[in-house]
């Protein structure tokens, strides 16, 4: 069901060479650009009568109009089954709470007298999110997606979801009433490579859909492709690979907590990784007798959490001591990290590489997928070592504003005049030797 990779023994390589030990799914963006790129240029050509035709090809779909009335998101809203609308508010305002704290204030620094620097925090004009269809109709990524731009004040907000034959031609109703509850009513029909166009290029007419600055939100390869196709022109939050849940424990873990998790990402995608770390053979065995039994009694057994725990992303690392568990967890960088150990909290805060840790038995993912109030876009594919999880900082820029008297320039001048020289460049030293006579200053 799942493999094993026994690292025991010999001391474990480091950094590159440790990582290539470790299971990782195949994601071929590249490959995928190829099939992305004349997709997104006929958008940029014909607007939304190429949005109609790819409707048509992709989502069997004949679209009328390609935004969504605003009586629709409210229709959805009516129609919510209580028990979801009551829980989506309770992910959403937790979610509010944890965000709201991330936001920046101006801050001044004084660098000399007379010379300051003020960072000031300026959020993005205009954001498209992305909410997939399909296989992954989640509501809670438009929750996890919009209460951050929201808490960092984006103006305008459009999100854009794949029409859905069984629904008319809208976006599934969850993702429309989850739009509705959170007060975004600027929504498209379109799915794929199509809608990343759609936002980046911005389409004209009545139905049309004004640019954005950036895009973000999960999708499938075709999404990611043409992210990476629109990277430069548009801001974008990371590509989002197949999920990933990562479990470092040791003989205190529960097998059956541990089993349980690792199933929980692996339900998302017959791609989706489930890695397990452990210096306890014991665990690991127990984890692997819990495994056939709890998959045997949920849902989407076939098509997804099998392949996903025997493909070769998906394995149980044994190791020698924690201490090589912790060095396999960093060189691994999971999206999810949980941290089934004695003394979870204190292995969890030497953690480098992660895209969210989980402490303890009382914090499972799934938590953290809906009402943690933490954020559940997280880098994938080891992109942890570099990147964030969505947050209030992914939707704002720091801009500096330079400040500087008289007196404070000249005090510098032969400074910058000097580095000027050494690069060539004599034209910057002038421009402040310029407001001084053309002489340098003695400071
Ligand atoms: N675990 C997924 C997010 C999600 N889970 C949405 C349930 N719904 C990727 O972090
Ligand atoms: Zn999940």
């Amino acid at each position: 069901m799942i493999s094993r990779i026994d690292l025991r023994g010999d001391a474990l390589p480091e950094g590159g060479a440790l990582r290539d030990l470790l299971p990782r799914a195949e994601f071929d963006v590249e490959a995928a650009l190829e099939k992305v790129r004349p997709i997104c240029e006929d958008v940029h050509h014909r607007g939304t009568a190429a949005l109609i035709e790819y409707a048509q090809k992709f989502d069997g779909v004949t679209l009328e109009q390609v935004r969504v009335p605003v009586e629709a998101l409210k229709t959805a809203l009516d129609e919510l089954d209580p028990a979801v609308r009551a829980a989506l508010e309770e992910s959403i305002r937790r979610a509010r709470i944890v965000h709201r704290e991330q936001r920046r204030t101006e801050h001044t620094t004084q660098v000399v007298p007379g010379g300051t620097v003020t960072e000031k925090w300026v959020p993005v004009e205009r954001v498209g999110l992305y909410a997939p269809g399909g296989r992954s109709v989640y509501p809670s990524s438009v929750v996890m997606n919009v209460v951050p731009a929201q808490e960092a004040g984006v103006e305008s907000i459009a999100l854009a979801s794949p029409p859905q034959k069984e629904h008319g031609g809208l976006p599934h109703p969850t993702i429309l009433a989850a739009c509705a509850l959170l007060g975004v009513d600027e929504v498209y029909a379109a799915g794929g490579a199509q809608a990343v166009a759609m936002f980046a290029y911005g389409t004209s007419g009545p139905d049309g859909c004004p640019p954005a600055n950036m895009v973000t939100g999960p999708g499938n390869i075709w999404v990611a492709a043409a992210k990476r196709y629109f990277t430069g022109r548009i801001g974008i939050d990371t590509e989002a690979g197949p999920t990933e849940i990562a479990v470092l424990a040791d003989s205190t873990a529960d097998p059956a907590h541990v089993a349980a998790d690792l199933i929980s990402q692996a339900e998302h995608d017959p791609l989706a990784a489930a890695v397990l770390v452990t210096d306890s053979e014991e665990l690991a065995d127990a984890v692997e007798r819990e495994l056939e039994p709890q998959i045997a009694a949920t849902k989407h057994v076939e098509d997804r959490i099998k392949p996903a725990l025997a493909g070769k992303q998906s394995a149980i690392v044994l190791v020698d001591s924690l201490e090589d568990g912790l060095k396999v967890v960093d060189a691994y960088g999971a999206e999810h990290l949980e941290i089934q150990t004695a003394d979870a909290a204190a292995w969890a805060a030497r953690v480098r590489n992660a895209g969210a840790i989980f402490v303890g038995p009382w914090a499972p993912v799934s938590l953290g997928d809906y009402c943690a109030g933490s954020n559940h876009v997280l880098p994938t594919g080891g992109c942890a070592c570099h990147s964030s999880g969505l947050s209030v900082q992914s939707f704002l820029r720091g801009i500096h504003i330079v400040d500087y008297t008289r007196d404070a320039l000249a005090e510098v001048t032969h400074h910058v005049v000097t580095l000027a020289e050494a690069e060539d460049l004599p034209a910057h030293g002038a421009a402040l030797k310029a407001r001084f006579g053309w002489k340098v200053p003695t400071p």
